[in-house]
């Protein structure tokens, strides 16, 4: 192997070592990738020492090896979760038959298509975050947004991997172009709207990782039902990595909040004034970030999504939990609009596949809402943030073409645009949150608007440095 292609370069559990054909395209894509990094990852940190975690192997003690390293020399890895004897299709209608190892030809657009999808999301948001590091609240909060942006570049790899090893050229192609599109280029746009949004201060960082990850993490676990094993084996590693970025985001947010609550029964109560960000900005940020993940679902009503089961590509979270794993005949009661109304009806289930993960998704970000408003309410204070109505602000799907309030109302659009302002951060919201984003980079030091975490990164304590200054 070359000097840039190696087991100890690139730890991996797929043999990398005695796979010519693989070694070939990464020997072209990994510097392309490493370009990439430097030009449009984290700016202005590529030189530093970062205490991170680096997965080494699928292994228990592996996948979380701790130490100093700079980003551009980051081992970034392949792993699949070994593979079981015997694995069968869970559902769809190839259920009860063996699982693939290679791509069956009739579904091999759609299965590229999901792939390419995947791996969209994972520079972009390397892209969006690029330039928090300028800002970032502690050392520790630069670690934890450091260690997402490499496990993010680390999730590209692994479906780089896939296109490499199951897609041949057209592969090796969408693997370059992952590379060439860019977060919120007007020409050459990533591929889902929430990608191209700007993450450009810590409150929007925090609530990205709590929603938009949390997205991540569902998409993830469909993905790891599927009958194209390979596919299966990768996501479910990647699930443990997401895991830490939704705590990243939990956690952050109800650092944020905690400070607020603090504040609110310090001076006279006056959040702003005194340095932190009050509850209703908060909860403007929360319905913001809240309905774009929403979109990242899709249509309600979706052939793509039916398709996608029916071929046994893309299965529901925790299929498992099911007993029914075909779905011919059955049906989800769900909302819909009827002649300018919204009613409830009954949806063939096949169809109504990505609202049924939506649904999961949404009482997900319930259980975390609350953990926020337990927080708020052990500081003693009379306050409660709220997910908003899932038919509001939406982009994408049945009710983007009207307008309803956060409590679910349809309004016409003129009333709509009226009271944006006191639903969504307005520009005085965005200037004023900007305004608080200054740099603290001394050890175990928090910025005036974030509580301390309550505890440090694998063990250590909270001054520990982080990031080598
Ligand atoms: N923006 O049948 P439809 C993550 C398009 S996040 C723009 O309604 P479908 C991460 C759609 O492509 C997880 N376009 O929906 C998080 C289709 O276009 P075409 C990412 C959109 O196809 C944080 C048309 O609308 N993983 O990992 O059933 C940091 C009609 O589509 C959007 C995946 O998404 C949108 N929001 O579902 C880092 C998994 N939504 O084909 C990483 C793979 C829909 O007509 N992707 N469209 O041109 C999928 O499973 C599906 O593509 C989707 C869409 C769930 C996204």
């Amino acid at each position: 192997m070359t000097s840039v292609i190696s087991d100890e370069k690139i730890p991996n559990n797929v043999d990398l070592s005695s796979d010519r054909r693989l070694q070939r395209a990464l020997e072209a894509w990994q510097p392309k990738f490493i370009d990439w990094w430097k030009q449009m990852g984290p700016v202005g940190w590529q030189g530093h020492d970062i205490y991170l975690r680096t997965a080494i192997s699928v292994e228990t003690d592996g996948w979380a090896h701790f130490d100093y390293v700079k980003m551009p020399d980051y081992r970034w890895g392949i792993f699949l979760e070994p593979k079981q004897d015997g694995r069968v299709h869970g559902f769809g209608d190839n259920a009860g038959q063996p699982v693939w190892d290679e791509v069956p030809g009739e579904f091999r657009n759609m299965l590229r298509r999901l792939v390419v999808t995947q791996g969209d999301t994972e520079p972009a948001s390397v892209e969006q975050q690029r330039d928090l590091g300028a800002t970032a609240p502690s050392l520790y909060d630069l670690r934890n947004l450091f260690q997402v942006n490499v496990e993010e570049g680390r999730h590209l790899w692994a479906m780089v991997y896939l296109l490499h090893t199951y897609f041949g050229r057209d592969g090796r192609e969408e693997a370059e172009e992952l590379l060439q599109r860019r977060s919120g280029d007007a020409d050459k746009p990533r591929i889902l709207g929430t990608f191209n949004e700007p993450t450009n201060h810590w409150l929007s960082f925090f609530m990205f990782t709590m929603f938009t990850d949390r997205d991540g993490k569902y998409q993830l676990a469909s993905l790891a039902e599927s009958g194209f094993d390979p596919l299966a084996r990768t996501c479910r590693f990647m699930l443990t990595e997401e895991a830490h970025h939704m705590f990243v985001g939990e956690s952050g947010v109800q650092r944020i909040v905690k400070r607020a609550a603090e504040l609110m029964k310090q001076g006279n109560g006056d959040v702003r004034a005194q340095g932190g960000i009050d509850l209703p900005t908060i909860q403007k940020y929360l319905n913001f970030w809240y309905t774009l993940s929403l979109d990242l679902f899709g249509g309600e009503v979706s052939s793509n999504a039916a398709d996608a089961f029916a071929s046994g590509l893309k299965g529901r979270f925790k299929e498992d939990r099911y007993d029914e794993h075909k779905l011919i005949g059955s049906t989800f009661a769900m909302d819909v609009m009827r002649d300018g109304k919204v009613v409830h009806e009954d949806v063939p289930m096949r169809n109504a596949l990505n609202e049924v993960l939506r649904t999961e998704y949404i009482k997900d970000c319930q259980r975390g809402v609350d953990r926020w408003n337990k927080t708020i309410k052990d500081e003693g204070i009379d306050f409660e943030l709220k997910l908003p109505d899932h038919k509001f602000h939406r982009q994408i799907g049945m009710w983007a073409e009207h307008a309803f309030t956060t409590d679910g109302q349809l309004i016409d659009r003129a009333s709509w645009t009226a009271q944006a302002g006191g639903w969504l951060p307005n520009q005085a919201d965005e200037d004023f949150v900007k305004s608080l984003m200054k740099p603290v980079y001394e050890p175990g030091k928090m910025a005036s608007w974030i509580a301390p975490p309550i505890k440090g990164i694998n063990g250590l304590p909270e001054k520990f440095e982080y990031v080598r200054m």
